[in-house]
């Protein structure tokens, strides 16, 4: 956990946002298990652990925990390659993410993929799609199955700035509209698509303008501010089962590593970076909970970030004292 910083971004409360204070822990607790085991993540990919990529979703911890918190039972979430906060929120175990990313064979999908890779249908998660925009059609699907059968749930997914340049992205949104579906698109603005930045995709400074275009309605959020993200969260959720149509979330935030693991994203000028460090979503998210008294002492905080570094010592030691996967399961559960 990095110091606190003594920036003056603040986490604001928005009005009328009930949680108790298990609630308010809880976000810090996920927020918190996000940012370690992905550093975590980090020390086995240097020690060759992990097979193929590794994303990161530094800074961007508030979009995932926020948005997956407000969601009910019975509602689907589908995530993208940042939104391993998501998963957590949705009882994904450290050990099973560890064990996905080393290709171990307890792994949820026994090693045979990999990263976020994988769906959890018991637990609301539907797999993600490499191809970026993909995902937002199929969750219209399900959002339109929902409504067809008179569910009291939601869909939810998410998309960068850079994977609503995508047809998929057009198609989705614009079924989603038409049929009024109860769906909602986090719109993870985050400033970068690999080394394009937002101004070379989109002529417009907020992107949550474009819902207007699909009979949507379109919200702008502060992505850094955890409670902030989860009231306007819960809001669209409120809307869509009231039959208001699909919500396109816009969250703006900022991508603090590269694409991943392997890029340095050294085409992200210094300044920019230095500017997002300061509005930490976690640094800002501790320091509410001691200035409003959640928290008796900053001890208790640090409690909870001692008892995640045990989780996560636990959990490697779990994940990489499992088999890879034995070959003769290659075609099991494989479809083509
Ligand atoms: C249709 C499609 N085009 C290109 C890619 C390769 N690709 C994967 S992620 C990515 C960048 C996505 O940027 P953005 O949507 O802003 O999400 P972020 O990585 O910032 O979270 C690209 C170009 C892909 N997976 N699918
Ligand atoms: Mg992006």
């Amino acid at each position: 956990m990095a110091k606190p910083s003594t920036s003056d971004y603040t986490v604001a409360v928005p009005e009328g946002l009930e949680l108790d204070r298990t609630g308010r822990l809880e976000l810090y607790y996920f927020m918190a298990l996000n940012r370690k085991l992905e550093e975590r993540l980090g020390l086995l990919y240097r020690q060759n652990k992990v097979v193929g990529g590794l994303y990161s979703s530094l800074g961007q911890e508030a979009c995932s925990v926020g948005t997956a918190y407000a969601l009910g039972h019975g509602d689907f979430l589908a995530p993208m390659i940042r939104n391993l906060g998501s998963l957590l929120v949705r009882g994904v175990r450290p050990t099973d993410v560890m064990a996905q990313y080393c290709a171990r064979a307890i792994g949820p999908t026994r090693g045979k993929d990999l990263n976020v890779h994988f769906g959890w249908v018991e637990r609301g998660l539907i797999a993600p799609i490499s191809v970026v925009g993909a995902l937002i059609p199929v969750m219209a699907g399900i959002a339109l199955e929902m409504k067809m059968h008179g569910k009291k749930n939601i869909v939810l997914t998410y998309i960068g700035d850079g994977g609503m340049s995508t047809t998929d992205f057009h198609e989705g949104m614009n079924f989603a509209g038409v049929h009024k579906l109860p769906m909602i698109l986090v719109v993870e603005n985050n400033l970068w698509a690999y080394s394009t930045h937002v101004s070379k995709q989109a002529n417009v400074k907020d992107l949550a303008v474009r819902a207007e275009g699909y009979g949507c309605y379109g919200e702008i959020v502060d992505g850094n501010n955890v409670l902030a993200v989860l009231d306007a969260t819960r809001r669209a959720r409120a809307r869509c089962l009231s039959g208001g149509g699909p919500v396109m979330l816009e969250a703006k935030t900022f991508r603090r590593k590269g694409h991943a693991e392997h890029d340095d994203a050294g085409y992200v000028p210094a300044a920019e970076r230095a500017e997002w460090e300061k509005k930490d979503p976690i640094d800002a998210y501790r320091r509410f909970l001691i200035d409003r008294r959640i928290v008796d002492s900053p001890d208790e905080i640090d409690e909870i970030d001692a008892k995640i570094v045990a989780i996560l010592e636990a959990a490697a030691d779990e994940a990489l004292s499992a088999p890879f996967p034995d070959p003769s399961i290659a075609t099991e559960n494989v479809y083509g």
